[in-house]
């Protein structure tokens, strides 16, 4: 015999779960957004956050909350869709759990049991936003960010991330390996590793950080390859995306979703950041790299390509949006998937057709007003033309 209170709380996870999605009104030819979060703290199992034994809790209290559910890594298989979620606890600490979805974008239910990661690291005090690599060398990998307390800082809030490694077939059974080592930068967080090999190696996109918070010298996206990912270690990081002045990404630009291969790019899903009135506001926006060379750049859309709107500008963190995985679907469909305000999850879908005629067709940011108006009214000269010719006849 159960509390009644549990059937109760039971109900409402069922009927989020069951709950069908559709997609919203807002329109831009690039992608569907969707009516409704795909994951809330709200989806946490029961058993998750209550005592069920009456004895031991009479009053039906929550013992262990869940105060967030976000930044997660994606994949598709076998058709059915998973999301490697960051679940955090109302104590702040970050865990992983697996959600899964025959549809991709309703039906999300976490598995019984979180993601429990072999324990190597006795320093760390965190883990967050596994980044979800199907490799060619048939592993599932993940990376996410392990981040210990700085003892040589005397700083109470003083931390160092590293980039945690670990691998798996079935999302079950989890190795961990080697955090990386960067040996020219201090710290590192939103590291992805690139789907293939690069020159017989191993390739992952970093983004080299001074401090914890700080990107300081930090440049942007960096690259860099290594040769065993057992015991993972890169020399040199060649930026490959820059932080720019006047730009989304003037205060922090770190790589998002792991790229997706399409005919002509490798498209990469990313997060950019600039401080406000208001704080950080991060963003996301999209950029191309050559197939075959997949640390240059050869699309750059001007500006962003999702922000936080309506609900998803409010939360723990206003104002942030934020990707660590997309999953693609049969027939090329993109699902990505995003937490808003380190809140909820919400997912975008759209195609690699798509996705690559938006990196093709976008214009560069010119970086200077005059050149945008410019841009703007040549776009506009053209339309009048061509309005004139339809509905004048
Ligand atoms: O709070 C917004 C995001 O802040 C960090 O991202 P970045 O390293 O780019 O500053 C991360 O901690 C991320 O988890 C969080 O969503």
């Amino acid at each position: 015999m159960l509390h009644k209170q549990y059937y109760i709380e039971q109900e409402k996870v069922d009927r989020l779960v069951s709950r069908k999605n559709q997609k919203s009104s807002f329109y831009n030819g690039i992608y569907d957004r969707y009516e409704y979060p795909v994951l809330t703290r709200d989806f946490a199992p029961v058993h998750w956050r209550y005592d069920l034994d009456q004895e031991a809790n009479p009053y039906f209290m929550e013992r262990l909350g869940i105060n967030a559910v976000m930044n997660s890594g994606a994949v598709c298989l076998n058709g059915k869709y998973y999301l490697v979620v960051r679940v955090e606890g109302n104590d702040r600490k970050s865990f992983f759990a697996v959600a899964e979805s025959d549809t991709g974008i309703d039906g999300f239910h976490f598995w019984d049991y979180p993601v429990v990661l072999p324990d190597t690291c006795p320093e760390e005090t965190n883990v967050y936003d596994m980044r979800l690599t199907q490799h060619e060398d048939g592993w599932i990998y993940g990376v996410f960010c392990s981040e210990s307390k700085d003892k040589e800082n005397p700083d109470l809030s003083a931390a160092v991330a590293a980039a945690g490694i670990v691998r798996t077939k079935d999302l079950k059974t989890w190795e961990r390996l080697d955090n990386l080592r960067t040996l020219r930068s201090p710290q590192q967080r939103n590291v992805v590793l690139h789907p293939e090999f690069v020159d017989g190696k191993y390739a992952f996109y970093t983004r080299p950080m001074d401090g914890f918070i700080e990107t300081g010298s930090g440049g942007g996206i960096g690259f860099g390859l290594c040769e065993d990912i057992r015991h993972g270690v890169i020399d040199e990081e060649k930026i490959i995306s820059r932080r720019i002045y006047h730009t989304l990404t003037e205060a922090k630009n770190g790589a998002g979703a792991p790229p997706i291969k399409g005919k002509k790019y490798w498209i990469h899903i990313a997060h950019g950041v600039r401080a406000t009135a208001a704080g950080l506001r991060y963003v996301l926006y999209v950029f191309g790299t050559d197939l075959k060379d997949p640390a240059k750049v050869i699309a750059e859309p001007s500006g962003v390509f999702l922000v936080p709107l309506g609900d998803e500008r409010v939360g723990d963190v206003s104002n942030v949006v934020f990707t660590n995985g997309a999953a693609v679907g049969k027939n090329g469909d993109v699902y990505i998937y995003y937490a808003s305000c380190d809140t909820r999850m919400h997912v975008a879908s759209t195609t690699i057709d798509r996705l690559e005629e938006y990196l093709q067709a976008t214009p560069e940011d010119p970086q200077r007003s005059a050149d945008c108006v410019r841009q703007r009214c040549e776009l506009i000269q053209r339309n009048m033309e061509i309005l004139k010719v339809t509905i004048q006849g």
